[in-house]
């Protein structure tokens, strides 16, 4: 396994729409499991490939409190959704900035692939289904801070290209604490 890169907004490489994939191969399943791995060490409840600069349709969510379930989603599709809930959000892309959103669904009703490439469906709600959502719009190229106002992002965008300045790098050598878990 190998722990991977993750973008940084405003990488416009985040902005990639995913395309699905074909086959799930040895090679998809090495990229879940290494998607873990950066998702366990960072630490997140959730990645999506979009995030690893591999712009394919893969998820990984693991939203328990001893971090020991993860769940892989391969070309993900929500089949129903319900609700709405507003959440406080955060994103390893985003590295450090918490806002709450209004927008999602508090209940959903996924269809995937799993990594023997066996098709499931899955109903979530609480946190695990607006993690989904959140990684789902990744694959479409869009993030969290997309539903903020345009004065809020263009604040966040400043305060991270700045923090890079003064770090010289991006959210490596940030604490772990400063990561968004719930
Ligand atoms: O670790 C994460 N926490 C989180 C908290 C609230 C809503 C969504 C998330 S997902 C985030 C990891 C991440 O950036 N996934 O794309
Ligand atoms: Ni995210």
């Amino acid at each position: 396994m190998a722990k991977l890169n993750i973008l940084e907004f405003p990488d416009p490489r985040l902005r990639t729409v995913a395309r699905p994939v074909a086959a799930v191969d040895d090679e998809v399943r090495r990229l879940i499991d290494d998607m873990l791995e950066t998702m366990y060490a960072a630490p997140g409840v959730g990645l999506a490939a979009t995030q690893v600069d591999v712009h394919r349709r893969v998820l990984v969510v693991d939203v328990t409190q001893d971090q020991n379930q993860p769940l892989a989603f391969v070309n993900p599709e929500i089949l129903e959704r319900e609700g709405a809930v507003e959440a406080e959000e955060g994103c390893l892309s985003v590295p450090g900035i918490f806002d709450t959103l209004t927008s999602r669904s508090s209940r959903i009703v996924v269809r995937a692939l799993d990594r023997d490439g066996k098709r499931f469906e899955m109903e979530a709600d609480g946190l695990l289904a607006i993690c989904i959502q959140h990684e789902m719009d990744h694959l479409e190229g869009k993030l969290f801070v997309d539903y903020l106002s345009d004065l809020k992002r263009t604040r966040i965008r400043k305060k991270l290209e700045k923090e890079r300045r003064e770090n010289g790098t991006a959210s490596g050598r940030r604490e772990r604490s400063s990561v968004p878990v719930i």
